[in-house]
């Protein structure tokens, strides 16, 4: 089946003040809905028409060459953004806990340091692109991606990503990406990462 636009788990309104309303409308409907018709036409076709997302992603160097760059751009950004929606929440905030709370403290030292690391990743993106925190197999890393590439191109599962794509932020923000990351954080979802992180480690 072709790829489709999820759901938002919550009202549009639901990440305000942090996250304004009408950007959440436009980077939904608008943003990934153009992803995932853009994905679907480059795949349509393809043996890799009915695959799910991270196949496609995983096998990227394998999609006809005249379709690559399509497909990294809007599967990627379909994958990305599908992650962003369920790590973000209207009851977000505070720090991790549990096994998750222990490896970020065991890898950065503080939940301050590990958060001042990813949002390093992000001011220091040039242009578009995400700031991450993955599972690379064995450990936690951090670091970020450009456009719409997903850790998930270089077998890494995606923990954590945060979108400094300015249409993420621009009509709230304008150009302060570092406060539009330092307000981000009010919003993430511990639960929903703490769950990923345990599915990852679990492969
Ligand atoms: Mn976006």
């Amino acid at each position: 089946m072709a790829f489709e636009l999820p759901d938002l788990p919550y009202d549009y309104s639901a990440l305000e003040p942090h996250i304004d309303a009408e950007t959440m409308r436009i980077h939904h409907d608008l943003h990934h809905n153009a992803y995932v018709t853009n994905a679907n036409a480059a795949l349509e076709g393809t043996e890799w028409a009915n695959a799910s997302v991270e196949s496609v992603l995983s096998s990227i160097e394998a999609i006809p060459e005249e379709k690559r760059a399509a497909v990294r751009n809007n599967a990627g950004g379909h994958a990305n953004h599908s992650l962003f929606w369920q790590i973000m929440g209207p009851d977000g905030g505070g720090e991790p806990g549990g096994e998750l709370g222990a490896a970020i403290s065991d890898g950065w030292g503080s939940f301050d340091a590990f958060k001042a690391s990813i949002n390093d990743g992000g001011v220091k993106r040039f242009g578009s692109g995400w700031t991450w925190l993955v599972w690379d197999g064995t450990g936690l890393e951090a670091y970020s991606t450009a456009n719409q590439d997903s850790p998930i191109m270089q077998s890494h599962v995606p923990l954590l990503g945060i979108d400094v794509w300015e249409h993420a932020y621009y009509l709230k923000y304008q150009n302060k990406r570092p406060a539009y990351l330092e307000a981000w954080w009010n919003v993430v979802n511990w639960a929903e990462v703490e769950r990923r992180f345990a599915e990852a480690r679990g492969r």
